[in-house]
């Protein structure tokens, strides 16, 4: 069975910033699953997405993979001929344990797992690139950059999956997304305290956008649709194709 997340169970004096270190890599799986809503459904239609849009001899790309999850789910979809799939997280600790996750089992389609900031690392020949849960913790001066970069080294036709955590205009809609997401975290037994806890850690560290802004950017750097396919509350995914 995987760890449990317990990490802000106990009060802690000093909170300091969210980091993605050895102890979050070892519960991640419980983690995300009991925070984010619809996770499970969100990594399976990527599978499902990727199974349409990959192309013979292209490259698939995961940024921020953590252990791999959206990368399994690519990779059991995927059946076109010469695919690659790059998978790039920076930290060490997700890494190493995603690594290991891969190589348990055998697939026609090769996965490459690299230590890198997604930032500095070069996206070409791609037909699929997925941003699950990952742009959010970008600076937000960071964020256009990178979905140019994205888009320059998509192929026409290829596409952006990208799922974050949105925030509301609408302030009284925005409350009431925020509080469910709570309900949400209090039904799989999340305390008050470790609620409270991870939401002053994870505030520095994660800025989200609304989806007004992801549409607009994308529209602004010459992406052809995007839509938004699936949201829980205020947590949600879209597609933007070249
Ligand atoms: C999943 N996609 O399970 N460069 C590389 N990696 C980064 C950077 C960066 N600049 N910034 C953050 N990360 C996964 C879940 S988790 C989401 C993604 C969450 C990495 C960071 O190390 C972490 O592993 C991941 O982005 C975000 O489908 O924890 O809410």
């Amino acid at each position: 069975m995987a760890s449990h997340d317990n990490i802000f169970a106990t009060p802690i004096a000093k909170l300091g910033d969210f980091t993605f270190d050895e102890r979050v890599a070892e519960v991640f799986p419980d983690m995300i699953q009991r925070s984010v809503p619809g996770y499970s459904n969100i990594i399976s239609a990527i599978g499902m997405l990727a199974e349409r849009f990959a192309k013979p001899h292209s490259k698939v790309f995961d940024l921020g993979c953590s252990l791999g999850a959206a990368t399994l789910s690519m990779r059991r979809h995927i059946h076109q001929e010469g695919c690659e799939i790059i998978a790039i997280d920076n930290s060490a600790a997700m890494v190493e344990r995603c690594r290991l996750l891969v190589n348990a089992y055998r697939s026609e389609t090769p996965v490459q797992v690299i230590e890198a900031d997604i930032r500095h690392v070069d996206i070409h020949d791609a037909s699929v690139v997925v941003l699950n849960f990952t742009l959010q913790f970008l600076a937000p001066a960071d964020r256009q950059t990178l979905l140019e970069k994205i888009y320059a080294g998509l192929r026409p036709g290829g596409i952006l999956i990208l799922s974050e955590k949105y925030i509301f205009d609408d302030e009284r809609a925005n409350e009431l997304l925020i509080d469910l997401h709570h309900d949400f975290k209090r039904a799989n037994g999340y305390s008050e305290l470790e609620i409270s806890q991870k939401r002053s850690a994870i505030e520095n560290v994660m800025r989200p956008d609304s989806i007004e802004t992801h549409k607009q950017r994308f529209n602004d750097i010459g992406f052809s649709s995007s839509e938004v396919w699936f949201q829980c509350f205020n947590f949600g995914s879209m597609f933007a194709i070249k």
